[in-house]
């Protein structure tokens, strides 16, 4: 769609949005009316920087269906995210937003060419978290056949994978990178003997280098999937066969990125928070929600033709941004450093603690099993260029240990790559 066609649909879906917003959810009545705006002054959707921001905080505060806008007769289905502290973030779904989050997926699945006959395996988690159900959903959308693997569960899931021929695998990088791990381990299972053609990844931050390992070690083609649960869940935008950013569905969530503290959009192409708001949900619509996620937008025409606007990777959340000796460190930078060095794997775990007034950075890593020695004198010629690569690039001077391959656990979600335990001693 040309960008005046698109504001078009943008500036009629928002009007429909704050007005579905003001008279069926007290919260925003209440927002908009502290603010001394209603509905009338919403006429386009450059009017959207008048409207209030949600946050967080806010859907906590709302818990669970505050900013429900339809009574529960009309909801059909219920999510939630399990939020690091607290209450989990809930999001409730009428018919028509199943089939709007569906089309959302199924758009980043075409461009992975997925159709009738394809076998997607979906192993990212069933349950109340989006990623299971979201890539299910998205599937059948394109006719595709779906294989509900869920997480775990290893060896069986690449079993299946060779005996049913799975042609697609949605779930996080980090556990796609530890299935690739088994497959290289298995007696039974071969790469040669998997049709695996293309991936779906995503739920957590990962690196170019992340996908070179992916793409090599599954055969495959690496496509970042990009969702929250706030606006749905998975699909809120993708990444196209040219690889070159996220396409965002902007016709369904409207992207701003803004200057975190000053709350003011940022010039176009700068990095900022990036900010949605939902322009046909039904059952929970939500206006400038914030993020926290930090990256940019990139209008510019992508070679593939699709012209919905591009993000850049995140970099990650501001809520994961390390600050270590009044350096900021974000973690998928340690992973974008390792992925450089042919000798160790991606995984990775930080520990940051506090002795005395110094913050400690203690970063867990692994050679592939070829490189390990056991011998601390074998590994000092592995370890001496990644801690010069990582003060150089990232500013900290980190205590590098080298475990055992396998070593770090592995996970079968979202990764958690760092422990901070200076929490422990505020
Ligand atoms: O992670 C939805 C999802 C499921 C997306 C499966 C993609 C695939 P939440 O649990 O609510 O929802 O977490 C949302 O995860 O704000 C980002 O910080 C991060 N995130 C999601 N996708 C990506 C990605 C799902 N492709 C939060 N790259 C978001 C980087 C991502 N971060």
């Amino acid at each position: 769609m040309e960008r005046e066609q698109m504001r078009a649909l943008q500036s009629e879906r928002l009007v429909a949005t704050v007005k579905r917003c003001y008279e069926n959810v007290p919260f925003y009545k209440q927002k908009m009316d502290e603010l001394g705006i209603t509905p009338e002054d919403i006429k386009s959707i450059d009017d959207i920087v008048k409207l209030p921001f949600t946050t967080k905080h806010d859907l906590r505060d709302e818990y669970p269906f505050g900013l429900q806008a339809v009574p529960m007769s009309d909801v059909r289905r219920i999510h939630a995210s399990s939020g690091t502290t607290g209450k989990p973030v809930v999001d409730t779904y009428t018919e028509a937003d199943i089939d709007m989050w569906a089309e959302g997926v199924a758009r980043v699945m075409a461009a992975g060419d997925i159709g009738p006959g394809d076998i997607v395996q979906v192993s990212y988690g069933y349950g109340l978290f989006t990623g299971g159900l979201g890539a299910h959903d998205g599937a059948a959308k394109l006719g595709a056949v779906q294989l509900p693997t869920s997480a775990g569960n290893s060896e069986k899931q690449i079993m299946l994978m060779q005996d049913f021929g799975s042609t697609a695998l949605a779930c996080t990088p980090s556990y796609a990178l530890h299935l690739a791990e088994c497959i290289e381990k298995s007696d039974e299972v071969q790469l040669e003997n998997l049709k695996l053609r293309v991936g779906f990844f995503g739920a957590e931050p990962w690196t170019e280098g992340m996908r070179k390992e992916l793409e090599q070690k599954l055969g495959i083609k690496a496509l970042d999937i990009y969702g929250l649960t706030e606006m749905c869940g998975p699909g809120v935008g993708g990444e196209c066969e040219m690889q070159d950013g996220t396409h965002l569905w902007e016709d369904m969530f409207y992207p701003e990125i803004i200057n975190p503290d000053t709350l003011e959009p940022v010039a176009p192409g700068e990095f900022g928070e990036l900010v949605f708001t939902s322009l046909c949900k039904e059952a929970m619509p939500i206006l400038r929600y914030r993020t926290r996620d930090l990256t940019r937008l990139i209008y510019d025409k992508c070679r593939c033709g699709r012209t919905a606007v591009r993000m850049d990777r995140i970099l990650g959340r501001s809520d994961d941004m390390l600050i270590v000796r009044g350096v900021n460190v974000f973690p998928s930078q340690i992973e974008a450093i390792l992925t450089e060095f042919e000798f160790f794997t991606p995984q990775y775990f930080i520990t940051v603690d506090r002795k005395g007034n110094e913050d400690t950075f203690d970063l867990d890593v692994e050679l592939r099993s070829e490189y390990f020695s056991p011998n601390p004198a074998k590994q000092m010629p592995f370890i001496k260029p990644l801690y010069d690569r990582i003060v150089s690039v990232v500013g900290i001077k980190p205590n590098i240990h080298i475990k055992e391959p396998s070593g770090i656990a592995r996970s079968m979600g979202k990764a958690k790559h760092v422990n901070d335990k200076r929490n422990f001693h505020a």
